[in-house]
């Protein structure tokens, strides 16, 4: 089955492959529709995880880059770009150098939980 994902509200689409799903993330509206038969557009909807700031499903450099702009003071972020920056501490919601290396650790293959997902 061959299906293509718009993740701009429907106004244009990927090109059509066939692979499993990937994994998405993020918190905003994803529309995929199907080749054959060409089928009305099923949206769907995904949470992004905390320290995914850009909500495109994974944590990486260019997430690292903005957990820095915000600790910097930039106010060009959303208050939620801005909470899931915070995987510092649950009470202490301040984004600061702390957060920073929390995400560079994880970005070089560090698997523990960050301690804002911990129960
Ligand atoms: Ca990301
Ligand atoms: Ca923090």
């Amino acid at each position: 089955m061959e299906y293509a994902i718009s993740t701009d509200g429907g106004a244009t689409y990927g090109q059509y492959i066939s692979l499993e799903i990937p994994n998405l993330g993020g918190n905003k509206v994803v529309k995929v529709r199907y080749k054959n038969p060409l089928s009305a557009e099923i949206i769907l909807y995904f949470t992004a995880n905390f320290g995914d700031i850009n909500a495109d499903g994974i944590i990486d450099i260019y997430d690292v880059l903005m957990c820095v702009e915000i600790a910097a003071g930039n106010t060009g972020y959303s208050n939620e770009q801005i909470l899931r920056a915070n995987v510092s501490d649950k009470l202490n919601l301040t984004v600061d150098i702390s957060d920073v290396i929390l995400l560079i650790q994880r970005v070089v293959g560090n698997t523990a939980p960050f301690p804002i997902d911990l129960p």
